[in-house]
């Protein structure tokens, strides 16, 4: 049996991607900068500072802003993300997850969260999550973010546990590359073409079941 499930937050708890996306996209209009879903896409697991740098980079006109302005403008789009995040509820967590977190539990095994944002505690608040993880990691305890392994090596070291001895579940590449290089079984929600490195692979949320992902993990 493994020792510890470390859950990534965004596309494997709740979708906030969209959120994410509705927020940069107001900044990125006010900045005559066009965005959209598809580009969104290379944002998932990826820094807020990261992000806005290549938002940036799309505009040549945008180039050379200094630091203290950078920094308004990833502010500018948290103020945005947060005012929507006030809008989600129990209601918004993918499906399959809640089962899953409770059969987790009920074996005994450790559940830790590890995400690239900074308010994933306020996420599982407003989800009703908060209470069914043991330990959570944000972006704002790592020093480096995804895909270094850090954000979920140090939930294992929280817990005390080999990192063999845990499974991360990811949606975005650069995640499964940390559960990874971290040494962790990797379980990926997602297509096959983004996430062919992850060690097992479901499409959906819906369908991460505890028994066949133990069976996977035994294998491997
Ligand atoms: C999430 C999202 C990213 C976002 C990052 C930082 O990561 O996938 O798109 O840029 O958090 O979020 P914030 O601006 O709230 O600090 P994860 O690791 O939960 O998928
Ligand atoms: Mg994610």
């Amino acid at each position: 049996m493994p020792q510890a499930f470390i859950f990534d937050l965004d596309g494997v708890i709740t979708d906030t991607a969209e959120l994410h996306y509705q927020a940069w996209k107001r900044l990125a209009d006010s900045l005559e900068i066009t965005i959209d879903r598809d580009f969104n896409e290379k944002l998932k697991g990826i820094g807020r500072m990261e992000s806005l740098e290549k938002i940036l980079a799309l505009a040549p006109d945008q180039q050379n802003l200094s630091q203290e302005l950078k920094d308004a403008l990833a502010t500018k789009k948290n103020d945005h993300y947060v005012d929507l995040l006030k809008m989600i509820n129990e209601e918004d967590i993918l499906p399959g997850i809640k089962a899953l977190l409770m059969r987790i539990r009920k074996e005994g095994i450790h559940v830790g969260l590890a995400s690239a944002s900074k308010n994933a505690k306020y996420v599982l608040s407003e989800l009703g999550l908060i209470d069914q993880f043991d330990y959570i990691v944000d972006a704002a305890q790592v020093s480096k973010g995804k895909p270094d392994p850090e954000t979920f090596t140090r939930a294992a070291d929280y817990f005390g546990v080999d990192y063999n001895q845990c499974i991360g579940i990811e949606d975005a590449p650069s995640g499964v590359l940390a559960v990874n290089g971290a040494g962790m079984f990797s379980v990926a929600v997602g297509s096959a073409e983004a996430l062919g490195h992850a060690h097992y692979r479901v499409d959906q949320t819906s369908q991460l079941d505890f028994d066949t992902i133990i069976e996977a993990y035994s294998v491997e």
